[in-house]
């Protein structure tokens, strides 16, 4: 499969908790090429556009204000098979059920404040990536 990208961000809970460095040398060691990367902080109004696929869901609301609630890490990230063996890296949804070794295993504490995430399409991870960088942030 041909070298391509994903978009992560490192959530508010896992900022709050210290692992930043953590989880960027798993992700570094992986074999991932960081293309990308902003430490910023959504806005509720920015953090609801970016989930605005997941409106309906009744985790909507508390989705929207954790993921505004502090500074997070977002980052394009470059890797063959790059969307799929990323969301093998971080692991289930539910850190109750992430395999061991991955980093939602390793630093996530519960569904909602699961410490990453990634995207779940090739398509998503373009659109995503675009949400945070222009082409000239992308190196
Ligand atoms: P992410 O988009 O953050 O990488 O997570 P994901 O693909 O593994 O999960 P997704 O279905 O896209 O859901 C986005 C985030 O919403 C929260 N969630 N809560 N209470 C629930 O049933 C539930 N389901 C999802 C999670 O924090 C999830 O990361
Ligand atoms: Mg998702």
């Amino acid at each position: 499969m041909a070298t391509n990208r994903t978009f992560t961000m490192i959530k508010p809970d896992a900022v709050a908790n210290g692992h930043i460095g953590a989880i960027l040398n798993d992700i570094i060691a992986s074999g991932f090429r960081i293309v990308a990367m902003k430490y910023t902080k959504l806005s509720p109004e920015k953090a609801g556009e970016f989930y605005a696929v997941h409106k309906e869901r009744g985790f909507y609301g508390d989705l929207v204000s954790f993921m505004s609630s502090g500074p997070i890490v977002a980052a394009i990230l470059e890797k063959t098979n790059a969307v799929e063996d990323f969301r093998a890296l971080i692991g289930a949804t539910n850190p109750a059920d992430a395999a061991e070794g991955t980093i939602r295993q390793k630093y996530a504490k519960s569904i909602d404040a699961n410490a990453v995430h990634g995207s779940d399409s090739d398509e998503n991870a373009e659109i995503e990536g675009n949400f945070y960088f222009t082409a000239f942030d992308k190196f």
